[in-house]
């Protein structure tokens, strides 16, 4: 599909997905294929004439064009994964894996602008939230009329989430919080923060932490100054620091103290299936490219792809792209039947993420000394993919959480 065809699409027929969760037949995982089909193929077309000719740009001026943004919200992508009641789109979780998968097909800053508002910035209510708080912020969210962001590590408790010291002490109808956020995804852009804090002074783990709704234009929180990456030029991150910022006591996820630790983990099974297609996408793009140049460069007489070594590089990342895709398809099913997928979406993203850093290498090599110049996409998907490996959770983590499930699960 054409972008003209694309605006045509929306433009003619308004917001065609809205429908998709009323057509689901009870317990369908895909809900309605055509429906489904013409949302990925808009999606692509999308990548295809207005992303990836932005690339370029995005890498230079850090920024996501407003345009760009404006089409995202027009197209409903700010709320994919949200309930349709609440004006989201009410993608069942193999669908979101599905056009997550196609929407990273191109520099990963563009799916990380509407990433939070699908995942971590949004869930924690979505899955704890009080039918008020669904009804006053999902919709916004699911809009894009604001971004929300999850604030979950600290400078001193990065892969040990349930030491953070950020502290909400109640003080009449509000709480008072006080602490520093790092690392915090469209922070600067954020309208709503998720923050965990501790409200159980006592307590030093996991127990004695809740999870707030935290208007960003509240007295007492700034922002630092924006964090210099690596990669990901055009999605930004930074503290968020507290400061005796006092919140309403109706904006305490769920309505109940100390269960703020475990939204945050439900919140993160699904962000670690949805990391996983996105490096399934990035990695299905970096083998286009890499295949295209091994097909077009020539060496000893004829182009490298037809020299065996170079197609085993082909070979390996198309296979572990295979597995990597069949099994974040086979959980999100699973999770979408209900199911506990606490071990098997750390498999997804642990396998996809490390996955995606041998594909990202492999391809820098097919393109010899030019995969080390700017001149190539592959030189900044290099540098993009690294940070899958380390944010919401690093592989380590995944590695503890998926043994630690294998010996609850054998105990039970
Ligand atoms: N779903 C629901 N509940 C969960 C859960 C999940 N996926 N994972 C843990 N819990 C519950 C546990 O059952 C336990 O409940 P009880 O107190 O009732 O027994 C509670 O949460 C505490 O869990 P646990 O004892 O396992 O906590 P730990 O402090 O040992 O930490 C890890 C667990 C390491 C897994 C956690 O801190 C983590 O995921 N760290 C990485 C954080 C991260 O991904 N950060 C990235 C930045 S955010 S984008």
């Amino acid at each position: 599909i054409s972008c003209t065809k694309t605006r045509q699409f929306y433009g003619r027929e308004g917001y065609p997905f809205r429908s998709l969760a009323a057509r689901r037949k009870g317990g369908d995982m895909i809900q309605d294929n055509d429906t489904l089909q013409g949302l990925i193929d808009v999606v692509q077309g999308f990548v295809k004439e207005r992303l990836i000719p932005n690339e370029e740009l995005v890498e230079e001026t850090d920024e996501i064009p407003g345009d760009i943004i404006d089409e995202m919200r027009q197209m409903g992508l700010f709320g994919l994964a949200l309930p349709e009641e609440y004006g989201g789109l009410g993608l069942t979780q193999e669908e979101e894996v599905l056009v997550s998968l196609e929407l990273s097909k191109t520099s990963p800053s563009f799916r990380s602008v509407i990433g939070t508002n699908n995942g971590i910035g949004s869930q924690g209510i979505v899955i704890d939230g009080t039918k008020e708080q669904k009804e006053y912020y999902l919709p916004k969210l699911a809009a894009g009329e604001i971004i929300g962001a999850f604030c979950l590590t600290e400078p001193s408790s990065g892969s040990d989430a349930g030491s953070l010291q950020t502290t909400a002490v109640p003080d009449g109808d509000d709480y008072i919080l006080n602490g520093t956020k790092r690392f915090v995804t469209n922070a600067p852009q954020a309208g709503i923060f998720t923050v965990m804090a501790r409200t159980d002074l006592e307590t030093k783990g996991a127990r004695g932490v809740s999870a707030f709704i935290v208007e960003a234009d509240l007295k007492g929180i700034t922002l630092g100054k924006k964090d210099i990456k690596m990669g990901q030029k055009g999605a930004h991150t930074c503290d968020v620091i507290f400061e005796n910022c006092r919140i309403p006591k109706k904006n305490l996820i769920g309505g109940k103290e100390g269960m703020g630790f475990k939204t945050a983990m439900k919140v993160l099974d699904k962000g670690r299936l949805v990391i996983g297609a996105t490096c399934v996408g990035i990695s299905e793009r970096m083998v286009a490219d890499a295949l295209r140049y091994g097909m077009e460069r020539e060496q000893f007489g004829k182009p490298v792809a037809q020299f065996q070594l170079v197609q085993s590089m082909l070979a390996d990342s198309q296979a572990e792209i295979l597995a990597a895709k069949s099994m974040i398809l086979e959980v999100s099913r699973k999770k979408d039947l209900g199911e506990d997928v606490t071990l098997e979406a750390s498999c997804c993203k642990l396998f996809a993420s490390e996955m995606c850093g041998r594909v990202a290498d492999r391809c820098v090599q097919i393109h010899g000394g030019g995969g080390y110049i700017r001149d190539y996409a592959i030189e900044r998907f290099y540098r993009d993919v690294r940070l899958f490996r380390l944010y919401e959770g690093t592989s380590q983590i995944q590695q503890l959480v998926i043994a630690r499930e294998m010996i609850r699960r054998a105990e039970a």
